[in-house]
């Protein structure tokens, strides 16, 4: 377990406030080439079923991650922690892969190819052609171990053509789902967040059934070595029982650490342990990818 890029994970000591919780790792908030202000407030609402957020990819640069994951490698050199970046352009995307590439970091990096809220920049991962050229250019150079964010996908052609394409490369994992893109949340008669009139992407318990079949379709269709993170919709240790039954080997929780704290992985994790005691699972194993169909 561990957070989702974008919750926890703006600055070091929220960094270091998840590392030292009950979390297996952390992953950075999403890192362009240089420092980046983002939208104007509010930005993000923590609503009842969930949250809706169109911070406009505010981070603190690549530099100030990477440099606090190449002096934290060498503080615990046994974990393993993921850089999540992307460029505002394909250029500047290879410009910051190849500075990772070149830098000294060990961890997984995460291209994140679906964020929703930059004005007038389309998700990558919705475009097929350039979701693969990109991915064709990335691993001329690429070697280190890499995966991508998804964002959701809703038909099934969708899921066959993604798949034969991310098949093509050699991904450690896929990460489904971001955020379900440009919701619209209304209390009394207004929107509750300033960007874009309000439209956001949409987090928590709306979007479990969405992530769970993007999880499933994902293990369905891709080759083995390449793993599935589980995020989305992650509010007990039955929402990871179920991200694990889809195929999930690891699961992110994004609204619901943004609502309670780092104290939410230990008490999910708690959850799950009961649940795999109760039905006689030792291991993770005993039950990833097993959801039961009805014949
Ligand atoms: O910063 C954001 O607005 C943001 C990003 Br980069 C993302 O990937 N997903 C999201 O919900 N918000």
């Amino acid at each position: 377990m561990m957070n989702a890029a974008g919750v926890a994970c703006m600055t070091v000591e929220e960094l270091e406030g998840v590392k030292n919780s009950a979390a297996g790792t952390f992953v950075t908030k999403t890192a362009t080439l240089e420092f980046r202000q983002g939208n104007p407030e509010p930005r993000y609402q923590d609503v009842p079923l969930g949250s809706i957020n169109s911070m406009g990819l505010p981070n603190n640069g690549l530099d100030y991650y990477l440099d606090y994951l190449l002096d934290l490698q060498e503080k615990e050199p046994n974990r393993t922690f993921f850089l999540s970046l992307v460029g505002m352009s394909p250029e500047e995307t290879h410009t910051i892969l190849k500075k990772v590439q070149e830098s000294d970091f060990r961890g997984l990096t995460e291209l994140n190819l679906s964020c929703p809220n930059v004005p007038g920049k389309p998700q990558i991962a919705y475009d097929f052609e350039t979701t693969d050229r990109i991915l064709s250019e990335v691993f001329e150079y690429f070697t280190k171990p890499l995966g991508i964010k998804l964002p959701p996908y809703f038909d099934i052609v969708h899921f066959d053509q993604a798949a034969a394409i991310f098949n093509k490369y050699p991904l450690k994992f896929v990460n489904c789902v971001n955020s379900i893109g440009n919701g619209l949340y209304i209390e009394d008669e207004s929107v509750v967040i300033r960007p874009k009139n309000g439209f956001g992407g949409i987090g928590g318990e709306y979007i479990k059934p969405t992530a769970l079949a993007n999880v499933h379709a994902f293990y369905q269709r891709l080759n083995p070595e390449i793993q599935i993170i589980g995020t989305g919709g992650v509010l007990t240790g039955r929402d990871a029982f179920e991200h694990i039954l889809c195929g999930a080997s690891m699961v992110q929780v994004g609204t619901t650490l943004h609502k309670e704290g780092v104290g939410a992985f230990d008490r999910i994790t708690n959850e799950l342990k009961e649940i795999m005691t109760e039905k006689g699972y030792e291991s993770l194993e005993d039950f990833r990818g097993k959801l039961n169909y009805i014949d």
